[in-house]
């Protein structure tokens, strides 16, 4: 019901706007739903079963007319992102992780919002995949994801293996001096990796809610 009124609305929107546009060469594109997302998201660890809290985000998603979308689905796509991996289990029952499509999908409330908080982390150091750089991870709602918001992707388990550790820092001291700004090193989303990131980087591995990785990376 809901979708058929929103479908109402956009087509009243379109004709109104093809009528005034009418004398108009330039188009006008009305965006069917409006994605609010954060432009950096991390893949985090998880510490007794409980997934670290610095990886919560929310995107909220509305009409049109500005109208809250409740039970609106909505994707965290990491398909371009070839060096990071979900966790087959994301710990939420309300999130839904697709391996094989690389996806974590969720829905929003009434107030249109969705929550999600990703476990994952990066196998960059031993796959040939093309690792991310910039925003290459995406939030959109299906079957919009033309409408959806880029999202630069990084994680501090950068060895998807015995959470956040020695290993990692070796690894992100190897991105570092590599001097390429990948998105998975870069944690303050600067473009670069640099002191920065290294401090929360650090600042994650002493406070240790990032002991775990998950059981089941998604290969
Ligand atoms: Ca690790
Ligand atoms: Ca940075």
């Amino acid at each position: 019901m809901q979708r058929t009124r929103h479908l109402l609305i956009a087509a009243v929107v379109l004709f109104a706007a093809g009528s005034s546009a009418a004398s108009s060469s330039a188009p006008i594109i009305v965006p069917p739903v409006r994605v609010e997302a954060p432009d950096r998201v991390a893949l985090v660890g998880s510490l007794a079963g409980v997934p670290a809290s610095l990886g919560r985000f929310q995107v909220t998603v509305r009409d049109i007319a500005n109208n809250p979308l409740n039970n609106a689905t909505v994707v965290v796509d990491l398909s371009r992102c070839g060096d990071l991996r979900l966790c087959a289990d994301p710990l939420d029952p309300t999130i839904v992780v697709d391996c094989a499509a690389r996806t974590a999908v969720s829905h929003t409330n009434a107030l249109g919002i969705a929550t999600f908080t990703l476990l994952g982390g990066s196998l960059g150091y031993s796959t040939a995949a093309p690792s991310s750089r910039g925003a290459m991870g995406r939030i959109f709602v299906p079957p919009y994801p033309d409408y959806g918001v880029d999202v630069a992707v990084n994680a501090c388990d950068l060895d998807g293996f015995q959470g956040v550790g020695a290993h990692d820092f070796s690894l992100w001291l190897t991105d570092f001096g590599s001097g390429v700004p990948w998105a998975r090193s870069d944690y303050d989303c600067s473009g670069e990796v640099g002191a920065n990131d290294l401090a929360l980087w650090l600042e994650v591995f002493g406070e240790g809610s990032m002991s775990n990785s998950c059981a089941s990376l998604c290969p």
